[in-house]
């Protein structure tokens, strides 16, 4: 009999500071090679519908899968981890899977921690997941399925690495209408694609090359239109972001994309995250041109040095350069900053605070502090030194403090990153300038801020 799938986001930890919930690429991307493959797939988004561990547990119930499977990032391995026990508390012969950028790094501990766990799937899942669907339909052993770790007689065996999918385009386009689409609406009108996977950087913070290999796979430029023209009729959706590592990387593939939007009269608003060592002043017009509203991308740190310690390959200077000419050509620049990597001194966190302030972009898109998590050369610096001091990974939201360097104690970057908010948008300059100035949007970013940043304290105290 063909089992039937029931694919789980988990909710986020209490207190965590969590971006708006949308329809996951990575589990609609599992939904739809399954329903290509004729398998029976649902979603259960705990985040979107705003579950409670007992109306997930009726859900599991109502649905009667065979087999769950649980996506989670180090913020939501410990819920992953609920949720995988309270399904089998249900339904004691069901089958559980976990996957995503957590347990890829973190299989043998989830398999010791979570008995009910029987399969961690690491890095990409489409071929992997398939192919253990198809083993159990057929009543075979899973035991040499490339890609899994697993217990076998009381030991955890780690199996080969699954290669990559190189055709892109062979992938259908992710699950969407698995999802509550109409309860997106709540949160923000924007729908989620990506048009590469991988990357050739190795910043020290990161986990993607471990993830989606040291390379870029692209989608053509015609398949990712075909998704963007399929969504908007669709759904009727008009606002898009690209959340690729790297959007521009190929920057004739982004410009023929450009085209494809145009050629297709698609009235569309989008955003992209990049490098910037890989955009043009004539791509990002043409990017303009064709709708892009926002150039998201890592600024990580105001000073040499950080950048160097980070290996991001890149110079204050050229950021600078380069968000001139994204504002230049009308779009938003929003940079991410990373504060309290290891080496940073309180200087050179206020280097880089007044560095951002200094290039004033009209948003900060995070000042993240580093957080060591597992997978990235970060972790494995901070656990040699010793300096982990927080190994509850519910408090892995970028915003608390993990670990602490003989430069900068936990308490001193958590004072430091509330600082740099405050200065941000609590400014003079920010309040003053004079594309915000009466404005009543101005006013909400402000106090909205201000109260953040007193629940912020108060939550810590
Ligand atoms: C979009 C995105 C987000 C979105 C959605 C997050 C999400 N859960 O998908 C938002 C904006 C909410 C977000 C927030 C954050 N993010 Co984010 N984000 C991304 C980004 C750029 C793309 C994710 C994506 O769609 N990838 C494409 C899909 C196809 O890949 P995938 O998600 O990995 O899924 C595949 C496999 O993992 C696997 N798989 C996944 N789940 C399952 C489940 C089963 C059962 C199976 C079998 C397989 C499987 O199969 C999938 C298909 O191949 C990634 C970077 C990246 N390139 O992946 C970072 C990334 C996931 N984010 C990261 C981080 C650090 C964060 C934040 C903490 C940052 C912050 N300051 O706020 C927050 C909190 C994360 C959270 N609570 O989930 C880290 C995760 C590190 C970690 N160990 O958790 C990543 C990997 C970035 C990085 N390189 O370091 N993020
Ligand atoms: S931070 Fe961006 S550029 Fe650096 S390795 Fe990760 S994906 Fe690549």
């Amino acid at each position: 009999m063909k089992p039937h799938i029931t694919l789980v986001n988990p909710a986020a930890p209490a207190g965590a500071v969590m971006h708006w919930p949308f329809a996951l690429l990575g589990l609609g991307y599992l939904a739809a090679v399954l329903e290509k493959n004729n398998y029976q797939v649902d979603v259960i988004d705990c985040q979107v519908s705003q579950l409670t561990l007992e109306e997930y547990k009726k859900e599991i119930e109502k649905r009667k899968p065979d087999v769950v499977g649980v996506t989670s990032s180090t913020l939501t391995y410990k819920s992953g981890l609920k949720l995988i026990k309270a399904a089998r508390e249900v339904q004691p012969n069901i089958i559980t899977f976990a996957g995503g950028p957590h347990v890829t790094f973190w299989d043998d501990h989830a398999l010791e921690e979570c008995p009910e766990l029987d399969i961690v799937v690491r890095r990409e899942g489409e071929e992997t997941l398939l192919e253990l669907v198809q083993r159990i339909e057929a009543g075979k052993s899973c035991k040499d399925v490339l890609g899994i770790t697993f217990r076998s007689e009381g030991k955890i065996v780690r199996n080969e690495d699954r290669p990559y999918i190189e055709d892109l385009d062979s992938l259908p386009f992710p699950a969407r209408h698995l999802w509550p689409m109409e309860k997106f609406s709540q949160y923000e009108d924007v729908l989620y694609l990506a048009m590469t996977r991988g990357c050739v950087y190795w910043c020290e913070f990161c986990c993607t090359v471990r993830m989606h290999g040291r390379k870029y796979r692209m989608r053509s430029a015609k398949n990712v239109a075909d998704e963007l023209e399929y969504l908007n009729k669709t759904y009727g959706k008009t606002k898009f972001s690209f959340c690729d590592d790297a959007f521009t990387v190929d920057q004739p593939l982004v410009e023929e994309l450009c085209s494809e939007i145009k050629k297709r009269g698609l009235k569309i608003e989008w955003n992209c995250g990049s490098r910037v060592d890989m955009v043009t002043k004539e791509l990002l017009t043409k990017m303009k041109e064709a709708g892009c509203v926002s150039f998201w991308c890592g600024l990580e740190s105001g000073t040499q040095q950080m950048l160097d310690a980070m290996r991001k390959g890149i110079t204050p200077e050229l950021t600078m350069k380069v968000l001139g000419w994204v504002r230049e050509v009308g779009m938003k620049p929003i940079p991410n900053v990373i504060l309290g990597f290891p080496g940073e001194t309180k200087k050179s966190a206020w280097d880089t605070i007044k560095f951002v302030e200094k290039i004033a972009p009209d948003a900060v898109g995070f000042y993240n502090v580093a957080t060591p998590f597992p997978g990235t050369p970060l972790y494995d610096n901070v656990r040699a030194n010793g300096w982990l001091r927080v190994t509850d990974f519910d408090k892995y939201d970028t915003t608390r403090p993990i670990f602490e360097t003989p430069q900068l104690s936990i308490k001193e970057l958590g004072k430091l990153r509330e600082g740099a908010f405050h200065h941000y948008y609590l400014r003079w300059a920010y309040f003053m300038d004079k594309r915000r100035r009466f404005k009543f949007s101005t006013a909400m970013v402000v106090g909205v801020h201000f109260v953040a940043n007193i629940k912020l304290k108060l939550r810590r105290n």
